[in-house]
Parts: C-alpha cells; sequence; structure tokens
C-alpha cells in the first residue's frame, strides 16, 4: 500500500483530530527511523495506519476479538488496548496488508510485548512522544528516545504502569513482560526519575 492511500483510508475511518495525531506520529517516526537505520517508507505507513480501529465502537472491537484467533483474554483488559490487535487485523483482511514489520508493530503499539523489534519500538515510542501529548514525564522521554531507544520504551512502561496502577486498573502482561525484559537491562543502567 502506498502512503497516500493508507492516508485515505485512514482518513475514512478516523476523526480529525486522530488523523492528525497519526501524521504527527508518522512524522516523529521518521526522524527516529533515520537515526536508527529503520526503513523510512515502511514507518511512515505504520506510523499512519496505527490507530486505525481507534475510532471503530467497543462492541464492534469485541467481535473482532471473539470471531477471529486474537487473544481472548485481551477482553479481560481495558478496552483501549484492544484497537492495536484489531486494526492490525483488519487491516490484514479488509486492506491486504501483509507486511510483518507494519502488522506487528502495529499489533502491540498499545500494550508494547517482549522482544519488540526496533521497527515496533519506533512506533510505540512515536505514538508516546508525538509534539502534541502532554503526558507527565514525555519530556524525558523525548529527550532519551534520541540517543537511546530502550531507555524510551522503558520509560513509557514504566509511566504507564504507575499511571495504570494509581488508577487500580489492571495491566496487560505483555505490558509487564516488556517492561521486566528491559528492567534487567536498561532499568540498571538508568539513574531513575
Ligand atoms: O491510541 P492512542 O491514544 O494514540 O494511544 P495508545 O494506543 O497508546 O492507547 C493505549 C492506552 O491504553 C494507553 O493510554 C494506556 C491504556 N492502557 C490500558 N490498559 C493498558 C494500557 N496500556 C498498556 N500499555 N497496557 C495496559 O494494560
Ligand atoms: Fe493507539
Ligand atoms: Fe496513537
Amino acid at each position: 500500500m502506498d502512503i497516500k492511500y493508507a492516508k485515505k483510508i485512514i482518513t475514512n475511518v478516523l476523526s480529525k483530530d486522530r488523523v492528525e495525531h497519526s501524521f504527527r506520529v508518522a512524522k516523529v517516526a521518521t526522524q527516529l527511523a533515520r537515526k536508527y537505520n529503520v526503513n523510512i517508507e515502511k514507518i511512515e505507513l505504520a506510523a499512519i495506519l496505527h490507530d486505525y480501529a481507534k475510532n471503530h465502537s467497543k462492541e464492534e472491537l469485541k467481535r473482532w476479538i471473539l470471531q477471529s484467533s486474537l487473544p481472548k483474554n485481551l477482553l479481560f483488559y481495558h478496552s483501549a488496548i484492544w484497537h492495536g490487535p484489531v486494526g492490525a487485523l483488519m487491516l490484514k483482511q479488509k486492506h491486504g496488508i501483509v507486511d510483518r514489520d507494519v502488522l506487528s508493530a502495529i499489533y502491540c503499539h498499545t500494550t508494547g510485548k517482549e522482544h519488540m523489534s526496533t521497527f515496533e519500538k519506533i512506533i510505540f515510542v512515536a505514538d508516546y512522544i508525538e509534539p502534541m501529548r502532554d503526558i507527565p514525564g514525555v519530556e524525558k522521554v523525548r529527550e532519551v528516545a534520541t540517543e537511546n531507544l530502550d531507555q524510551a520504551v522503558y520509560l513509557i512502561l514504566r509511566n504507564t504502569i504507575q499511571f495504570l496502577m494509581s488508577k487500580k486498573h489492571t495491566i496487560y502482561p505483555s505490558t509487564f513482560y516488556a517492561y521486566n525484559e528491559l528492567s534487567a537491562t536498561v532499568g540498571n543502567q538508568m539513574e531513575v526519575i
């Protein structure tokens, strides 16, 4: 799929604000891809499409999870994470996207996972640090992202887990697995605020 077509389909399924968010993510992701030697056109495509399922209703997302081979345990966690896996599946089935990098980055952008590729990490980080994000701690992640992608992923996971715990929310296992994996390496190298 070319970028122009991706922009067109995204404009048809997302609100104006969401479309603009996707374009900002694409810009940041492209900059990171340059720095970390990842295919720029492919990262741009994944970034533009990453929130494809975001404006689908909770009921529809649930239906896709139930009627596919997606893990059913998603349903036990916050519905905010469903649009990643469902979006990847919809793009594969409705729009014929087959690229594994693009699909897996979209799939895991809401939760993170263990053993993320550089491509997946770039989408995960760009989504969090795009210029309109105003999350506590985002400045530090922006700084770190240009130097060490793993440290940026680690900080995002840590912030998100802390935030979810403060709200007494449950946390999807992949988020914990990703966090634990990076804690063993970058977590110990970093001066943690
Ligand atoms: O779609 P966006 O607003 O651009 O951002 P996103 O795809 O990262 O949204 C996912 C949201 O889901 C994030 O704001 C935090 C929330 N959330 C709920 N449960 C979990 C979770 N995030 C993670 N990583 N793990 C969870 O278990
Ligand atoms: Fe998202
Ligand atoms: Fe997003």
